[in-house]
């Protein structure tokens, strides 16, 4: 299995997984500063105020990814470093953090990748209602032209949201991200805000940038499996499709909401929040796809007597899925990660494989894709995180078999280049392909970072 010389690896991380200095040069509380603090949100109390102290180490950070041979960095801007309330004029010390990260790689030959939005909404905007009103829509193109201003003449990939379901669906359905609100009628309204959030910037990151700058979206869309074949498990994994994937793919990737998302959802609402000629602003077209894979999903209709929602999303007492009460979460055969997610590289490939189809001519890239491990470095001070190469090594094998199918898979980002703070579990999951100390922050490749860095010299899968 070879991939060609023009196939882009690199790694991924997020602004408030890794940067720390959380009230440094004028940056401003996000909604995860205020969830982290709240006591019970986040496991052991943790929160992002030093995480990986990225801010102040990422020369260093960026010397190891080149000393890896990395060849591009998909990272995220915190919107509240770069324009502290939501609104108005840039803060230029947030902005040069970047202009010096993005120099740094640039020095070091390697292409940055920048992620407006990666979960951080700065709080003023939560205050104001967050995402589920149009005027968060409205803000994000305004710090999307700043932050276009500030780097267009050095980068060239732009992707505007990362995993808009999460930002929906855990931040206002189940509660278990930031900002922690359990409504269903807003998880609605914030998912359709988030995508015309995306089409305004699009449409604001073109005016801004040259015409030769590439732009995308990265989606978490699932690979949904009914249990049985019977028509009440299909109809929960129709359900399940729409919540996850129609509510995105539908309005970015073909301009229409599905139908059937509008009939699952209409005891909650009508759908009033949708005004007439949003879908023509969020219907942008894409230089990329940024694809974001760990698991799949097996869904069945909920039997009498079953009540464990095993949905992988985290524990909380309200479900991330609106008006799917009736449909049950079950554990996906086979071995499992640190987050109790199933290792299934089939579900990566029937992915690509679909979304090659719903989006012809549309360049598909890995944006993210890794596991967690219950990583220890051992008495010589080497990390042999095994797991993660066998990881890898599937799920890399099935994007070369979607590949060899014909799907224009251009590149692929490993989650993530450092162990970080994993969003509610604190810094309990180790995802990283660098060992970090937390308490030292000393930085150690583990195995898998040897091995990933072997893949990208030789192009070669190695062996096992
Ligand atoms: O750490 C997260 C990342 O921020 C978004 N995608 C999933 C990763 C693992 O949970």
């Amino acid at each position: 299995m070879t991939f060609p010389s023009d196939f882009l690896f690199g790694s991924a991380t997020s602004a408030y997984q890794i940067e720390g200095a959380a009230a440094e040069d004028g940056r401003t509380p996000s909604i995860w500063d205020t969830f982290s603090h709240t006591p019970g949100k986040v496991l052991g109390g943790e929160h992002g105020d030093v995480a990986v102290d990225h801010y102040h180490r990422f020369r260093d950070d960026v010397r190891l990814m080149a000393d890896l041979g990395l060849e591009a960095y998909r990272f995220s801007v915190s919107w509240s470093r770069v324009q502290p309330t939501g609104r108005g004029p840039a803060v230029q010390r947030g902005l040069d953090f970047y202009r010096q990260l993005v120099d740094e790689l640039l020095e070091h030959d390697i292409t940055p990748w920048v992620t407006l939005y990666h979960w951080d909404l700065p709080q003023e905007l939560e205050d104001a209602g967050g995402w589920p009103e149009r005027v968060t829509a409205e803000r994000f193109a305004e710090y999307a032209t700043l932050t276009a201003d500030a780097l267009g003449d050095r980068v060239q990939h732009w992707t505007t949201l990362n995993e808009p379901w999460c930002s929906a669906f855990l931040g206002y359905g189940s509660g278990v991200h930031a900002p922690g609100r359990t409504e269903p009628l807003a998880a609605l309204r914030a998912a359709h805000h988030l995508n015309l959030g995306h089409g305004l910037a699009a449409q604001a990151l073109r005016a801004a940038l040259p015409a030769t700058a590439k732009l995308g979206v990265s989606l978490n869309s699932a690979v949904v499996r009914a249990r049985t074949d019977s028509p009440a498990d299909r109809d929960a994994k129709r359900r399940i499709e729409a919540l996850a994937n129609g509510v995105f793919e539908g309005p970015i990737l073909q301009g229409a909401y599905p139908e059937d998302l509008f009939a699952d959802t209409a005891r909650i609402t009508d759908w009033s929040f949708v005004r007439d000629g949003d879908l023509a602003e969020i219907h942008q077209p894409l230089d990329a796809l940024g694809v974001n894979y760990y698991t799949p999903s097996l869904v069945s209709q909920v039997q009498a007597g079953e009540v464990e929602r095993r949905d992988g999303h985290g524990a909380s007492a309200h479900s991330p899925w609106p008006a799917a009460d009736s449909v049950a979460f079950h554990q996906t055969p086979g071995p499992t990660t640190q987050m109790g997610w199933t290792v299934d590289p089939t579900g990566l490939h029937e992915l690509l494989v679909r979304l090659g189809q719903l989006a012809p001519g549309v360049p598909l890239y890995i944006t993210e894709n890794g596991m967690a491990c219950e990583d220890k470095p051992s008495e010589d001070g080497t990390v042999n995180d095994q797991d993660r190469i066998d990881y890898l090594h599937g799920h890399l094998g099935a994007v070369e078999q979607a590949r060899g199918d014909g799907v224009d898979v251009r590149g692929y980002f490993l989650w993530s280049l450092l162990d970080n703070f994993e969003w509610s579990y604190g810094y309990s999951k180790r995802f990283g392909a660098v060992y970090v100390d937390f308490d030292t922050q000393e930085r150690t490749p583990k195995a898998s970072a040897h091995w990933y860095a072997e893949l990208v010299r030789t192009r070669e899968l190695p062996a096992v």
